[in-house]
């Protein structure tokens, strides 16, 4: 029997599954490196975090590893129901909740490695937690795709540790009532989005008005497994501060506030860094379960349905 040691966060409303002890030998090197070495190898441990039955299509692993940058103290790998994510907010912040939980970060600076970078994140006294995401920005403005049954939208394409396709006033309620019509318009954004030359785009960010006072927006973000994001999605915030610093409508250091679909908030800013952006972003998560995993060699579906 295989045992895998996991806490369980969630990141207003989205669930973390970080894995501390029990997962696979990925080597040493570059994260962007491991994450090869976990997808070529070790795809199955994938599947027996987060997919079903122990699992579901809205959780994110997180993998504690070591870190490859020295100047990090720890190192994690992002994944889900169908594969891996470069980084995630939401994760991030759930992630160092958890590690706290566990006594193994205090309040203060905690550096954390990434595929895709290195996260500078303090760990408030009072639970919150604020990062620096990796530098982000927009690719492009404007685009214009054709949807079958809409006719033509325009989209912003923008980095913000994942590839998002961002869409403004697209007629859509934002609301949990609408969750599969919102699921079914997105795949059809994508659809799109890659049929006009951007296949790496594999996020898809809706935005409308929020009626919570003092929040600047409200979103809907569908996920590549095609889980839409409970938490306002800290990668897709860091996309929209991205368009919102290329468009002049957001000043360095000025407060954006971002609701998901759910009503959870993260509160995001920005500093310029040459033509790109570092976006800091801040949210809350709460412990949900410490639990072992056991994976029986003689369950089916002890790896997950695959
Ligand atoms: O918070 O960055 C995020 C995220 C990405 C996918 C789900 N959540």
């Amino acid at each position: 029997m295989q045992r895998i040691k996991v806490l369980d966060t969630h990141t207003g409303g989205e669930p973390t599954r970080l894995v501390l002890a029990g997962g696979p030998d990925l080597g040493g090197g570059p994260l962007a490196d491991r994450v090869m070495v976990f997808k070529e190898k070790h795809d199955t441990f994938r599947s027996a975090i987060v997919g079903e039955p122990r699992g579901s299509d809205v959780f994110v692993g997180a993998l504690l590893v070591e870190p490859h940058d020295k100047t990090c103290h720890f190192g994690l790998i992002f994944f889900n129901n169908v594969g891996y994510l470069g980084m995630c907010g939401h994760g991030l912040i759930g992630a160092i909740v958890a590690l706290a939980h566990a006594g193994m970060v205090k309040p203060g600076l905690v550096r954390i490695d990434t595929p895709v970078g290195n996260i500078a994140a303090v760990l408030g006294a009072d639970g919150g937690v604020s990062f620096d995401n990796v530098p982000s920005y927009r690719r492009h403005h404007g685009v214009e795709l054709a949807l079958a049954g809409v006719g033509n939208i325009r989209c912003d394409i923008a980095w913000g540790g994942n590839w998002f396709c961002l869409v403004e006033h697209n007629g859509q309620q934002l609301t949990l009532a609408n969750v599969a019509p919102l699921t079914s318009y997105c795949q059809r954004i994508r659809q799109a989005v890659s049929a006009a030359g951007y296949p790496e785009v594999d996020h898809v960010e809706l935005f409308g008005p929020s009626a919570q006072p003092g929040v600047h927006s409200r979103n809907f973000v569908l996920c590549p497994g095609l889980a839409y994001d409970r938490s306002p999605c800290g990668t897709g915030t860091s996309a929209k501060l991205a368009c919102l610093a290329a468009d002049g409508q957001l000043a360095p250091g000025a407060e954006w506030v971002q609701e998901s679909i759910v009503g959870s908030i993260f509160r995001g800013s920005y500093r310029p860094l040459g033509d790109r952006i570092v976006p800091t972003i801040t949210g809350t998560a709460r412990v949900m379960a410490e639990a072992t995993l056991l994976i029986d060699p003689a369950d089916p579906f002890a790896w997950g349905i695959r």
